[in-house]
């Protein structure tokens, strides 16, 4: 062989060995969600769900044979957190797909991160439209508000058959609010109501002296509230503390027991849409084994950003394994771009039995779901401790 000739075959080797990278083992996963801020009142409920799943998962096999690990990096509460998590699980950890970011705000960020460095992203609670539009490479498992929100009014309605004056009430500075204040308000109008007032505040108000005197002003039948856990559990507070009796709906920033804390007695009656059921279906075993293991641990029920963010972790695991099948390799010994790539593929393929129900994925990464709830918090009488109780 010519010297020139084996140089430039040494040289090919050694520039393919260098940008081949395989995946590790046990398979990482990334996990970016908000585990420090206010926005951990609604993330720790995802890190449950995320580890319930991996402890689940790979007690089932792993990715036929190959366990895979969950690789934890804090988003806190805003843009650069989530950006700044998303980049060292990319390049650092070297994950092979994302779930994450909790908040919708925050996904319009750090998604493009992922977007651009071609890696699969799942949303475990992002609902605010146009998420699944960011890129190729990001979907999510959380039904947009759209679809889940006007569940809550047709209940209130039920419950309440003479509204007619409605106030409506959103944190402005939020992409999430902001959509689903948007749905409350075309579903208001759609169903024939009025909307009396219309009052905005930011996530970081304390104070709603001014929004509740309007709503007082304009003697309402039912008061829409989207906010974030912290801001909108003190404007429900604020709301009953200053006279208003009526019903009260919560959006999906409030849906969790940490605003109990928050609330306390005056958390009450909120009527809250849900995108799962911890007993949605006796037939659906994994649903009951999610289920059965949170409550083991917690001794409650399993609230839905800990159903939505085991469901993430679930489409990864399963979409893993038709990676493996359609390339007829491990994933251990295949590139990490080349996995991400598929994976990305695999994820809108078919349809997962999950907690949340049969769900599937569009070539968007929009989910289809079939089912959705109503539940309203029963407090008990210490006004402290209390729970979601799901309605017909
Ligand atoms: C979003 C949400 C959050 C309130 C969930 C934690 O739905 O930001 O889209």
């Amino acid at each position: 062989m010519k010297r020139s000739v084996l140089v430039t075959l040494l040289f090919t080797l050694s520039v393919g060995t260098a940008y081949a990278e395989n995946v590790a083992t046990p398979i990482p996963i990334g996990i970016g969600v908000a585990q420090t801020s206010n926005v951990a009142l609604l993330g720790e409920e995802e890190v449950v769900g995320a580890k319930i799943a991996e402890k689940y998962f790979n007690a089932h096999g792993g990715i036929n044979g190959t366990p895979f690990k969950l690789i934890f990096q804090d988003t806190g509460g805003d843009e650069a957190g989530a950006i700044n998590s998303f980049q060292n699980l990319i390049n650092r950890d070297k994950v092979v797909g994302i779930v994450g970011p909790t908040l919708s705000q925050q996904a319009f960020s750090a998604d493009p991160v992922a977007n651009r460095a071609k890696v699969p992203v799942l949303g475990p609670s992002n609902t605010a439209k146009g998420v699944p539009q960011i890129g190729e490479y990001v979907g999510r498992v959380s039904a947009p508000v759209a679809i889940v929100a006007p569940n809550a009014l047709k209940q209130a309605i039920k419950e309440h058959p003479g509204i007619k004056k409605v106030a409506v009430l959103y944190a402005q500075n939020d992409a999430f609010n902001t959509s689903e204040s948007g749905t409350f308000q075309e579903t208001v109008k759609k169903m024939g109501l009025q909307i009396a007032t219309l009052q905005k505040f930011q996530t970081t108000d304390t104070d709603f002296t001014s929004q509740v005197t309007a709503v007082l002003g304009a003697n309402v039948d039912l008061a829409i509230v989207s906010g974030l856990s912290a801001d909108g559990g003190n404007l429900v507070k604020q709301l009953r503390q200053m006279g208003y009796k009526g019903p009260i709906i919560g959006g999906n920033g409030l849906n969790t027991v940490n605003i109990f804390p928050v609330c306390g007695k005056y958390c009450d009656g909120i009527l809250i849409a849900q995108a799962y059921s911890p007993s949605a279906d006796p037939k659906n075993v994994i649903n009951a084994a999610m289920a059965a293991d949170y409550r083991a641990k917690y001794k409650k029920e399993p609230p839905q950003f800990t159903a939505q963010t085991f469901t993430a972790v679930q489409v990864f695991v399963e979409a893993l394994k038709k990676v493996e099948a359609v390339t007829k390799k491990k994933i251990t010994q295949l590139d990490l771009g080349k996995v991400r790539e598929e994976l990305n593929k695999q994820i809108r393929t078919g349809s997962y039995i999950t907690p949340l129900g049969k769900i599937s994925l569009d070539h968007e990464g929009e989910i289809h779901q079939e089912n959705f709830y109503v539940a309203k918090i029963k407090m008990d009488a210490n006004g402290k401790t209390g729970k979601y109780v799901y309605l017909k």
